[in-house]
């Protein structure tokens, strides 16, 4: 039986076109700044996204807990959204690795209420830590994979700005919210002082990510990625991935849209199931187990037993996600396997 995998857009496999371009890479240390591949990832990235440099790092992680450590010091606060990967899924990397205080603001569809955030910014007052930074993601994971209107962060741009606070925007699917918008990156880039995306999500290479802000921001970045471990020597290996993932993949990412809206159109139409369809507005869906019958994890499991391979997200809350190892095809037989195990009702 065919295993369809939708536990996340992290599972893809380098394309051969990236597999050619890896066994050919021309590479040196990156560590001594020598690696041609990896600053040629990193100029196409800081042009693609209107930043002024780039840095590649090893995971999202990385760059995330890198921009906080880039932005903020020790004892300071930093304005998360509750539900984001850098709050909720980086082992406290906010606190652990920079020593700063995360201040969790509640969002809706990922956003923050703008005057929420305002109120979490903090008044000069000697009890207070300072409010070094705003963080967003966009697409926000745990909402669905929602986008992030233009104007809304448009507006926490401006916000922040009028604060002199900065704005980190967590993008590791940044591209997905792009193509969904029909929008230049840039424009969404420009919402935010720095930006991580992802290269090995839906845009298929093997391992890596990209920080891109001000020369002067990088630089630091670039010794804080040394700091955690992050400084790689002949990642052009990597990055030679990451360009033909930034060449060949991104228009792409329309097609694991529209396979997540059947995916979570024929989800809806099984009993027991609940999608709300206004958040499946990207390449995830996020469904409810609705039926008291099953739990999340006990949907996930026999749902395994079929070859469907999906992620519990919460007690009763499974996340699918479409990608380019998942066709068209496979999004029918995923759902006739889905509707089968809860039409049998739970062993
Ligand atoms: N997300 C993973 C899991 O960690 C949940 C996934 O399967 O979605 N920001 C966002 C918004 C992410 O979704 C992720 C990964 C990261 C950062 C971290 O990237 P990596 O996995 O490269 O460290």
């Amino acid at each position: 039986m065919r295993q369809i995998d939708l536990r996340s857009d992290t599972v893809t496999r380098p394309t051969a076109a990236m597999r050619r371009a890896m066994f050919e890479a021309e590479v040196g240390d990156d560590v001594y700044g020598e690696d041609p591949t990896v600053n040629r990832l990193q100029e196409v990235a800081a042009a693609l996204l209107g930043k002024e440099a780039a840095l590649f790092l090893p995971s999202g992680t990385q760059a995330n807990q890198v921009a906080v450590l880039s932005h903020a010091g020790r004892g300071e606060e930093v304005i998360v959204e509750a539900e984001s990967h850098i709050f909720y899924y980086e082992v406290a990397g906010i606190a652990a690795l920079a020593a700063c205080q995360a201040r969790p603001v509640p969002g809706h569809r990922g956003m923050m209420d703008l005057d929420r955030v305002e109120a979490a910014i903090r008044a000069d007052n000697i009890h207070f830590p300072r409010t070094a930074l705003i963080c967003v993601e966009n697409t926000h994971n745990r909402a669905g994979g929602t986008v992030l209107p233009l104007e809304h962060l448009e507006e926490l741009s401006g916000l922040a700005r009028s604060h002199g606070v900065p704005v980190h925007m967590d993008g590791a699917r940044v591209f997905n919210a792009a193509v969904a918008q029909g929008r230049p990156v840039a424009e969404i880039a420009a919402t935010a002082d720095s930006v991580m995306f992802c290269l090995s999500k839906g845009l298929a290479a093997p391992v890596g990510s990209v920080l891109a802000g001000t020369k002067a921001f990088i630089e630091r970045a670039r010794r804080h990625r040394k700091l955690l471990g992050g400084g790689m020597r002949q990642a052009g290996i990597l990055a030679a991935a990451g360009l033909v993932a930034l060449d060949t993949m991104v228009g792409r990412l329309a097609d694991d849209h529209a396979n997540a809206r059947t995916l979570a159109l024929g989800i809806a139409s099984v009993a027991g199931l609940h999608v709300d369809l206004d958040t499946v507005q990207t390449n995830i869906v996020l469904f409810e187990v609705v039926d008291p019958a099953w739990d999340a994890a006990s949907l996930v499991a026999a749902l395994e037993q079929v070859g469907v391979l999906c992620s519990a997200f919460s007690p009763r809350k499974i996340r699918l996600v479409t990608h380019c190892d998942v066709s068209s095809e496979d999004v029918s037989e995923a759902l006739d396997r889905i509707e089968t195990v809860m039409t049998r009702g739970r062993r």
